[in-house]
């Protein structure tokens, strides 16, 4: 499978600054502004002396703004730029069309402010008394305050989508990637956990693994990524949480091996015939993804459960327990198999 490599391959979402409220930078802004020096021991008319002062003090409240929002813009990924996983996720997430208008809304700003600084610095700098000059400078501050008080909701879903937006794995689409995938409480982050870099959580209940975790399997000079995923039930999609989303997006994006998980113990809380019927589905709709099943905890499933999981699943299933390493190495060989052939073809 060629994989659709674009110029940002890895994104850090850590990097996105924190995103203040309306409040908090209007005061940073305002107390810059107060501080201001604008070298005035020279001797020269209060009215000129007035003049430069006010007009510093719009200006700096002016280009704190600005080049606050313009970080904040800055620093959120171009979505047209994102490989379709992230575009997709972060469209699951957040939602896209908003982030996008949003960011637009923000970077529009930084205008208007500017708008509102000039015409008060043009007023400024007519001004015939200090008072004048003072009123301006005021009306400056009452206006670029409204107006960013207008953006608070912006912000807030700009500081809700950052906190979603961190959460996301530093995912490389460009790496061959396995992904590990099943019920929930099958084991599937015990099996990432013995084979690759990740450290996911572990508990003995179903959804624990709620986002894309990423380890890493080291081959010589080169690596793979392995995902474990969510658990997704299998139930119509619209009925799917956000967790079995994310599940979905990586088989539909990254995944060029899937490594499915089967608990017949039914100490997951499901039954054998469920965790076929998801199968079946994975098989329908990622039909060119290579499948491999791994039996989990045999160690405490009655053999016969064992046995009906081979004939569902075939006789090259393997059999595995996760948590004594048990087969681990058979199932991830098998998936890397498909890495050695992609690379001599
Ligand atoms: N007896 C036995 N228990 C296992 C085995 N593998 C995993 N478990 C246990 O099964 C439970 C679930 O394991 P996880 O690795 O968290 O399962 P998961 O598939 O990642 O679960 P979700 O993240 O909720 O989808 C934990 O209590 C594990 O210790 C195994 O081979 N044998
Ligand atoms: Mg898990």
């Amino acid at each position: 499978m060629v994989k659709e490599v674009l110029k940002m391959t890895v994104i850090d979402f850590s990097k996105i600054p924190e995103i203040p409220t309306a409040a908090q930078l209007i005061d940073v802004a305002f107390r810059r502004a107060s501080k201001v020096s604008v070298g005035l021991k020279e001797k020269l008319p209060p009215i000129v002396k007035a003049r430069r002062r006010e007009e510093a003090r719009v200006r700096t409240v002016m280009q704190v703004i600005r080049d606050r929002l313009k970080k904040i813009v800055d620093s959120f990924p171009f979505i047209r730029d994102l490989h379709p996983f992230y575009r997709d996720l972060i469209d699951l997430l957040v939602g896209v069309d908003t982030l996008r208008k949003y960011l637009g809304a923000i970077n529009k700003a930084t205008e208007v402010v500017e708008k509102i600084a000039r015409e008060h610095i043009l007023r400024i700098r007519l001004s015939a008394t200090p008072r004048e000059a003072a009123f301006e400078r005021r009306a400056a501050y009452g206006r670029i305050a409204s107006f960013v008080k207008e953006l608070d909701d912006k912000f807030e879903f700009l500081r809700s989508a950052r906190e979603k937006m961190m959460r996301i794995p530093s995912i490389d689409p460009s790496l061959f990637t396995i992904v590990v995938t099943g019920y929930p409480n099958v084991g599937k982050s015990t099996f990432v956990k013995q084979v690759s870099s990740a450290k996911p959580e572990i508990a003995p209940y179903p959804f624990t693994t709620k986002n894309i975790i990423v380890g890493h399997i080291e081959l010589n000079e080169e690596r793979c990524q392995i995902l474990d995923l969510p658990g997704v039930l299998d139930r119509p999609i619209s009925k799917r949480n956000k967790a079995e989303m994310q599940a979905i997006l990586a088989l539909r994006h990254l995944a060029n091996v899937m490594i499915f998980i089967v608990d017949p113990s039914a100490s997951c809380g499901y039954t054998l015939d469920e965790q076929v019927a998801l199968f079946k589905e994975f098989c329908e709709a990622f039909k060119e993804i290579p499948k491999i099943v791994a039996i989990n905890k045999i160690d405490i499933s009655p053999p016969d459960k064992v046995k009906e999981a081979k004939k569902y699943f075939g006789e090259d299933a393997i059999e595995m327990v996760a948590i004594e390493g048990i087969g681990v190495k058979e199932a991830l060989d098998r998936a890397l198999s498909y890495y050695f052939k992609e690379k001599t073809t």
